[in-house]
């Protein structure tokens, strides 16, 4: 396995970071994860939009350009020869003193490692999940930015580590004000009457790349789609819900505190957007291996 790390491809085990990293010391930096498929970068500009975007968010400087940093997305790939595959893209603060100071850090530091994908099993998607929803709230915007995908995911492991030990895979993170915000590392959607819904960036969610996709999707297909803050009432009595997510892709859930929704199995239209997520999967984002062909696996 080949690793990029801030300028030079090494392998693995040479791919190390300072204790000095204010990244390890504080979790200041910003981080993607990135999916490739059929030899694409899914969505490579979105995500880079978006680290770019948290990068400013909390002052964090990037030595490189959104074009180089795609390239490093690109050539990681073709080190490690792969075609689908996880992507994990990694700034830090960089090195600097023991104290909380980013201005003592001058430079940031870039990781980019990819793997191949380990599948959810198929029988997750058939069946669909079971999910609670934990006592741990969604970090309150005034104090740490959920739109910004930080390095600092405490908040997210919180609620992961409650989801462990009830035995579910995933959970439901409520906004301090009570209402739905999102999963631990994946977005939600109910479906009532027809009508996609999902929780707008106001209540305190990561606007995932997912998300958007399926979102885009649903409304290509003429399906209405709101955004609007709703309660955990709206989840129990609703048609469907899934979760969306660059690892989960789109997944149902048929259980949600115990309540079954609707007939407990999943829904129609959860069965047609996670159908249509996988051709959309085949012909979005950057080659990583311009002039082979596309399309074979
Ligand atoms: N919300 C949160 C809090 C996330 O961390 C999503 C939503 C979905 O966003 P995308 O852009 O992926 O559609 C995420 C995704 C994992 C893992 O291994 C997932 C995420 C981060 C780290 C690990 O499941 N983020």
């Amino acid at each position: 396995m080949i690793i990029y790390l801030n300028g030079e491809f090494v392998p693995k085990d040479k791919a190390v970071v300072s204790v000095f990293d204010h990244g390890l010391l504080y979790g200041d930096g910003v981080f993607e994860g990135i999916r490739a498929y059929y030899g694409r970068v899914f969505k490579l500009g979105e995500h880079l939009d978006r680290l770019y975007d948290g990068a400013r968010a909390i002052c964090l400087e990037i030595p490189i350009t959104k074009d180089e940093m795609q390239e490093v997305v690109l050539e990681t790939l073709r080190r490690n020869k792969l075609r689908d595959a996880y992507i994990r893209l990694v700034v830090t603060r960089g090195v600097g003193d023991l104290g909380l100071d980013p201005r003592k850090c001058p430079k940031a530091f870039i990781f980019c490692i990819t793997a191949s994908i380990v599948l959810y099993p198929d029988e997750l998607y058939e069946k669909g999940l079971s999910i609670i929803t934990v006592s741990t709230r969604r970090n309150i915007p005034t104090a740490c930015i959920p739109r910004v995908k930080s390095l600092n995911y405490l908040n997210n492991i919180y609620a992961k580590m409650e989801a462990a030990l009830s035995g579910v895979p995933e959970a439901i993170m409520l906004n301090n004000e009570g209402y739905v915000a999102e999963a631990t590392g994946d977005n939600i959607f109910i479906v009532k009457k027809g009508v996609l819904i999902t929780p707008p960036a106001s209540a305190g969610i990561l606007e995932g790349i997912t998300r958007n996709a399926v979102m885009y999707i649903a409304r290509q297909k003429g399906i209405p789609v709101e955004e609007k803050m709703f309660t955990l009432f709206d989840v129990y009595t609703a048609d469907e819900v899934f979760l969306t997510g660059t690892a989960a892709e789109v997944i149902p859930c048929i259980n949600v505190d115990g309540r079954v929704i609707a007939n407990g199995k999943p829904g129609e239209m959860t069965w047609g957007l996670m159908a249509d997520f996988h051709e959309l999967v085949k012909s979005d984002g950057p080659l990583i291996y311009p002039g082979a062909a596309a399309s074979k696996k």
